[in-house]
């Protein structure tokens, strides 16, 4: 398999751990949606990262349908969504939360930093969504203070909200206050420890 995308794109960097941790081989191209964008184009029409090149050459694109798939054909007793619920329900809302805020902090990103005159009113929009998604997070991850999120193995609910907080704290260091969302800090301190983590970084690049 070959995985398309940059790890500062929280999106791929969350494709790139989970197939680590599945112990999936795959190549990474670290092509950039801006200045890669016509080769990316030529493979996913919609020109968005993560992409996902399978051994037969389909092509995979958004980071759920592609860990939908990657998920059902992880080896025995390593699929990252838990498979029985209630806690797959649960977490699956953790990481739509997560991957939520994943989507407002590019979008706030892009309206400050690619329109010329960036609306007010907009900005603040964004920003509340993520505040009230964080604040969601806070207080499921305060309910339960294990090691994670569901247990004491690591899951995609898990992977999302690091990735996710990794990038909006990076892309957009003023939203977020270092008081702010402890339990969340913490849970992204220990997985940000990880070595599957630590190998799969990079440091936010802003747009050129
Ligand atoms: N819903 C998509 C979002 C992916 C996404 O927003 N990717 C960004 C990079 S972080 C991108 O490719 N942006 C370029 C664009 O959409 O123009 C997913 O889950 O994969």
């Amino acid at each position: 398999m070959i995985l398309i995308g940059q790890y500062d794109s929280s999106f791929t960097r969350r494709i790139a751990i989970a197939l680590s941790l599945y112990g999936m081989p795959f190549e990474h191209r670290p092509w950039s949606v801006f200045s890669d964008a016509e080769k990316l184009r030529a493979i996913n029409p919609l020109v968005r990262v993560p992409t996902l090149i399978l051994d037969d050459g389909e092509v995979l694109i958004d980071s759920h349908a592609i860990l939908d798939y990657l998920d059902r054909r992880a080896p025995e007793g390593r699929a990252l969504f838990p498979a029985v619920e209630p806690d797959r329900h649960r977490a699956l809302k953790v990481a739509s939360l997560a991957t939520g805020v994943a989507d407002k902090a590019v979008a706030l990103f892009y309206e400050i930093h690619m329109h010329e005159e960036p609306s007010t009113s907009l900005m603040a929009r964004l920003s509340s969504q993520i505040h009230s998604a964080l604040a969601a997070l806070e207080t499921s991850r305060s309910d339960a203070p294990g090691k994670f999120w569901f247990g004491d193995t690591i899951g995609h609910a898990d992977i999302a909200v690091a990735c996710a907080f990794r990038h909006l704290t990076e892309a957009l260091p003023d939203v977020v206050g270092d008081e702010q969302y402890p339990a969340i800090r913490a849970h992204c301190a220990r997985l940000e420890a990880m070595p599957v983590f630590a190998d799969h970084s990079q440091e936010f690049i802003p747009p050129r």
